[in-house]
């Protein structure tokens, strides 16, 4: 029997468990599925823990999210087309739901397809390597548990370990000398550690963005962020300043290209992350930027090289969980023999390099939301995953761009419709800003 190993059981690799779930329910053969998961339980980088550093075996922290952290992006743009959020709550919610009411959604799915005996939990995967004359992989394991290790063959691989846990972080001249704490988004947990504080931020993107908010409503005294290229120029606070880039820090003080300087309590570098696989020989590694189009994956889900090999969930993301099940559903399909890889390496780049090109061309993120909005099209057409209006998808991340320019601190009380089951979400009971309290109870409260 074909046997099929899948590497994490964060969004991406729990799609995969119910792509397959999905194909033995309407009757069809499914192969001898083995998912690896190094925390003690499902859900990736929603699975919240305190940790920092190291886990309790000794491992690197896979969490990068933080207490209060609540949905950057409306919840209409990435509801699962299986599973609407008024099939798991029971009742339409609001559109920018808090951390742990994500992770219980993501959770009902999975527990909904009985999917949980198929993943050995506490197992790092190790190492992969390929054998070219059996044709199979071998996937070395540590449970870390039981403290043994395993080895296993398969003859699919699908790499699921997501690309936002291994921090990029730079130095800046000072740091080793810098009188505060200084930490990279990944290690951020609690913005009430800044109450009173004068923070510094390096990066422009969705972390320097969400981490700042987050100081700001439990009260940093200031923010200052500091960019590379250019600030992100959204209407902040007053007690919020946009700088150029960092150029040293002597004792508490930091100073800027422009030559202007500002005290600061501590240094948190949004520098973004790193896709890291230390799991897996130069063959079979995966090395690209964080962009739509992903280098050496044809139709951004095949590794080009070898393509029993697959990636979930390697793009930049404006799309997520229904992006991942696109995917998922299409891999299945090829593993089934229904979807064809072109069979030759030179085809399935050009199809890289037809992505990449298309990608560079895109005017603004506008364009580039649509643009991922097609890719998520393109693969769904092919299979029997429920079709739905990306149209109107795209449509609330465009809302959703515009509510943020308008108020950045309060873009979360805006609603959305869901183009699952067509109903309108219903304005939050307490206005983001002043939601301190952000439990799943608070937020589920009519
Ligand atoms: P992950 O969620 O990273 O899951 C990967 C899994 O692989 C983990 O469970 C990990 O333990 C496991 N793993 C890793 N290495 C190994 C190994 N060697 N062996 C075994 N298991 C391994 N998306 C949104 O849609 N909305 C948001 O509001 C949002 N906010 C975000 C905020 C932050 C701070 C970050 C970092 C990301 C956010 N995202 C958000 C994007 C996020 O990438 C996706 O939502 C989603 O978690 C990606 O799923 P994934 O399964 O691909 O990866
Ligand atoms: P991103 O989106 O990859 O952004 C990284 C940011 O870091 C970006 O603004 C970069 O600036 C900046 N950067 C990277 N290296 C440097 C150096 N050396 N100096 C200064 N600035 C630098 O990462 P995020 O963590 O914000 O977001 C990741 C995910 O987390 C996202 O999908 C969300 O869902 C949550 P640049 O523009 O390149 O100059």
């Amino acid at each position: 029997m074909t046997r099929v190993a899948i590497v994490g059981a964060g969004p991406s690799g729990l799609a995969q468990l119910r792509a397959f779930q999905s194909a033995k329910s309407k009757g069809k053969e499914i192969p001898e599925i083995v998912c690896y998961e190094k925390q003690s339980d499902w859900g990736g980088l929603w699975n919240y823990t305190w940790r920092t550093g190291l886990d309790e075996h000794g491992e690197p922290v896979h969490c990068s999210m933080y207490r209060y952290l609540w949905s950057n992006g409306p919840k209409e743009g990435l509801e699962f087309a299986d599973y609407s959020f008024e099939e798991h709550f029971g009742k339409q919610i609001a559109s920018y739901p808090p951390r742990a009411v994500l992770w219980d959604y993501i959770k009902g799915r999975v527990e909904k397809a009985g999917v949980r005996d198929l993943i050995r939990f506490n197992s790092i995967v190790r190492r992969i390597t390929w054998d070219e004359e059996t044709d199979l992989f071998t996937v070395i394991a540590h449970d870390r548990k039981a403290d043994t290790e395993s080895s296993e063959t398969f003859d699919h691989v699908i790499i699921a370990t997501g690309h936002f846990s291994v921090p990029n972080a730079p130095e800046f001249p000072g740091f080793d000398t810098f009188n505060g704490r200084i930490l990279h988004a990944h290690d951020f947990r609690d913005a009430r550690e800044f109450i009173d504080k004068d923070l510094l931020l390096i990066g422009t993107s969705y972390s320097a963005e969400d981490i700042g908010s987050q100081c700001w409503k439990y009260g940093a005294r200031s923010i200052t962020v500091s960019h590379r290229t250019a600030p992100m120029g959204f209407k902040w606070p007053d007690n919020w300043k946009e700088v150029p880039l960092l150029q040293k820090v002597e004792g508490n003080t930091a100073t800027f290209a422009d030559g202007n300087t500002a005290r600061v309590d501590a240094i948190i570098l949004c520098t973004g992350y790193q896709h890291h696989f230390p799991f897996l020989p130069d063959d079979l590694r995966l090395k690209t930027a964080n962009r739509l189009a992903t280098a050496d994956l044809w139709k951004g889900v095949v590794w080009v090289h070898n393509p029993k090999l697959f990636y979930l969930g390697m793009q930049d993301q404006w799309y997520t969980f229904n992006m991942f099940d696109a995917q998922a559903w299409y891999v299945r399909d090829i593993i089934a023999g229904t979807i064809h890889v072109p069979d030759s390496v030179e085809k399935r780049l050009a199809d890289v390099t037809a992505r990449v090109e298309a990608e560079d061309a895109l005017p603004d993120d506008f364009a580039a939301i649509a643009y991922q909005g097609a890719y998520v099209q393109e693969l769904i057409a092919e299979t029997d995953y429920p079709s739905f209006d990306i149209e109107g998808s795209d449509q609330a991340f465009f809302e959703w761009k515009k509510h943020k320019k308008e108020d950045i601190m309060g873009f979360r009380n805006h609603s959305y419709r869901s183009v699952m089951t067509g109903s309108m979400a219903p304005a939050h009971h307490t206005p983001w800003k002043d939601a301190l309290e952000d439990s799943l109870e608070s937020y589920l409260r009519d």
